[in-house]
């Protein structure tokens, strides 16, 4: 089933995680979860069982970075050769810079559009460089700072300002105006873009399973809306730090899923 369509890879990887480790159990939950949805998907008129989509199970790693990266990077070259869309699912979220590298070789004006609660712009964080806490630091890296895009923040460390940090959007920045677009803010935004989503942006309330839970976080409509937005010029997405082992009924994990359906039903449309 090569060829143009979607291409799903579990990444079972959390070896930098802090606080909360255990988002290396998550790729299956989230596959669980998305059995109690039906495959059509009215809003946009589409069945999932219409779409080329090819679950490759997870990659098999030991918890390493380093093999990690090999085995990630050899599998998203692979899934790109093959003119599919790669989503993947985390993991935590140390994974995004790796893919974003193999999307930039195709990609020369990549944009990335990173929603996490926190910006994530430090250098190294407990002695290492490729950490969970540093991924939007090694995204800009990668990529222009100024096409790098935080959406969400509220919480980052007091010294994170240069003239090298991404455009981010503070939570209490958002507009929540009746009628205005939930991507206004974003529309200087370039395209071809990858999104990558910190499930930790959403509001606890609605993702209490999540590595780093910090409160006062986004709604699920919102992420919904903004996804629907930018869906059809994206080349790539990443849905990161499902925590399954504090997901108090499987809220998360549901979520997760029910937002790729959005993304691949609206894209379809
Ligand atoms: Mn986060």
């Amino acid at each position: 089933m090569d060829g143009p369509g979607y291409s799903i890879l579990g990444v079972p990887y959390d070896r930098t995680s802090s606080f909360r480790p255990g988002s290396r159990k998550a790729p299956d939950q989230i596959r669980k979860a998305s059995y109690c949805f039906e495959p059509y998907i009215g809003e946009y008129d589409t069945s999932l069982t219409e779409i080329p989509l090819k679950d490759r199970g997870d990659l098999q790693i030991s918890n390493e970075y380093k093999e990690m990266k090999r085995e990630l990077g050899r599998t998203t070259r692979e899934i790109l050769s093959n003119d599919r869309f790669p989503i993947m699912l985390g993991g935590e979220h140390s994974i995004t810079p790796v893919v974003v590298s193999e999307l930039k070789e195709r990609h020369d004006d990549l944009s990335v559009l990173i929603l996490d609660a926190h910006l994530d712009f430090r250098d190294r964080y407990e002695g290492k460089k490729h950490s969970h806490a540093t991924v939007s630091r090694r995204v800009s890296e990668i990529i222009d700072p100024a096409n790098t895009y935080v959406y969400g923040v509220r919480s980052k460390a007091k010294d994170y300002g240069s003239e090298d940090t991404p455009v981010y959007f503070d939570r209490d920045d958002i507009s929540y105006k009746k009628g205005s677009s939930s991507f206004d803010q974003l529309k200087d935004i370039q395209y071809p873009l990858y999104l990558s989503i910190d499930m930790d942006v959403f509001d606890p309330s609605y993702a209490p399973g999540v590595g780093n839970p910090e409160p006062f976080g986004l709604g699920s409509s919102h992420v919904k809306s903004l996804i629907s937005e930018v869906s059809d010029r994206l080349v790539g997405m990443d849905i990161v730090e499902v925590c399954p082992k504090f997901d108090s009924g499987d809220i998360t994990s549901n979520l997760a899923a029910r937002l790729i359906y959005e993304l691949i039903g609206s894209r379809e449309c």
